[in-house]
């Protein structure tokens, strides 16, 4: 007989195995959703949905470097979420500290590569210390990114990849009839991800489908999946799914079906 846990991975099993491991998509985002939800569910503070939301990351982060992902980017706190009560603020500012702590050892054991992308200079010491640890005691890993999007906003980026052409193009250092999409990506923060700059799968958590400037450039042609789980639930198992829904879906990049 099995046991329940052996029942639960046999199923989870299953779910992996329906998957072709020819396209496994090369680059995930995941707006990870519903954490607060998660928790006043439960008449819990939203904090303590924060809290699990990490330990889910950690988990998924597994599951997808053991599936062969190469990125992996999160959106941990955005430009928006400065506007939440201060308390959850400075609690979210800890969760790299916390994170830092509890799974850089596990991340290496994996050969995952720690990157961030947002602006920095804005978040509390503590937190920029951290992230710089993270980033720098997993920068020889050469498996799959962990990305992390945090204080970013999709068009604060691009208002300033276009600043920055307008002074290569004043320095001379770049002619305006270089300037093509080629080029433009090479001025976004998702540069660092090169050659995977794009999600191939776009998954949104918790029942809302909005974008949420999130990374408005680089989802031109991606795959989105919008699933009702709240992130503190999202399993392995969830992952597998929306996998497979991307590759029941027919990716033309505006061609016709082959
Ligand atoms: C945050 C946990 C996941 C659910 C969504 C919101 C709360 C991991 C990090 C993190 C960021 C950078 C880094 C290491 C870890 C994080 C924030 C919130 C602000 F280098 N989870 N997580 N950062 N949540």
């Amino acid at each position: 007989m099995f046991s329940n846990k052996e029942k639960k991975n046999s199923q989870e099993q299953l779910e992996k195995e329906a998957l072709d491991p020819q396209r496994i998509p090369n680059h995930i985002a995941v707006i990870m959703d519903g954490n607060g939800r998660w928790a006043q569910k439960r008449h819990l503070p939203r904090v303590v949905g924060h809290k699990q939301g990490m330990e889910v990351v950690e988990v998924i982060t597994k599951a997808a470097s053991n599936l062969g992902v190469k990125v992996l980017t999160l959106y941990a706190f955005s430009t928006e979420n400065w506007k939440r009560p201060v308390d959850e603020v400075n609690y979210l500012m800890d969760l790299p500290v916390k994170f830092f702590n509890r799974f850089v050892p596990e991340l290496i054991s994996h050969n995952v590569q720690v990157n961030v992308m947002g602006d920095e200079s804005k978040l509390p010491k503590k937190t920029q210390v951290a992230v710089h640890n993270a980033i720098e005691q997993t920068k020889s890993c050469d498996g799959m990114i962990l990305n992390f999007a945090l204080n970013y906003g999709s068009r604060t980026e691009i208002v300033e990849a276009t600043k920055k052409i307008a002074r290569d193009v004043k320095d001379e250092q770049l002619d305006e009839s270089q300037i093509n999409d080629e080029i433009f990506a090479k001025y976004l923060m998702s540069e660092q991800l090169h050659p995977y700059n794009d999600p191939d799968l776009l998954i949104r958590t918790s029942g809302e489908q909005r974008i949420s400037n999130f990374l408005l450039w680089q989802i031109a042609y991606s795959e989105l999946v919008f699933t009702e789980v709240y992130w503190p639930d999202y399993k392995p198992q969830n992952l597998y799914e929306d996998i497979l829904k991307f590759q029941q879906r027919n990716r033309r990049f505006g061609g016709i079906k082959a």
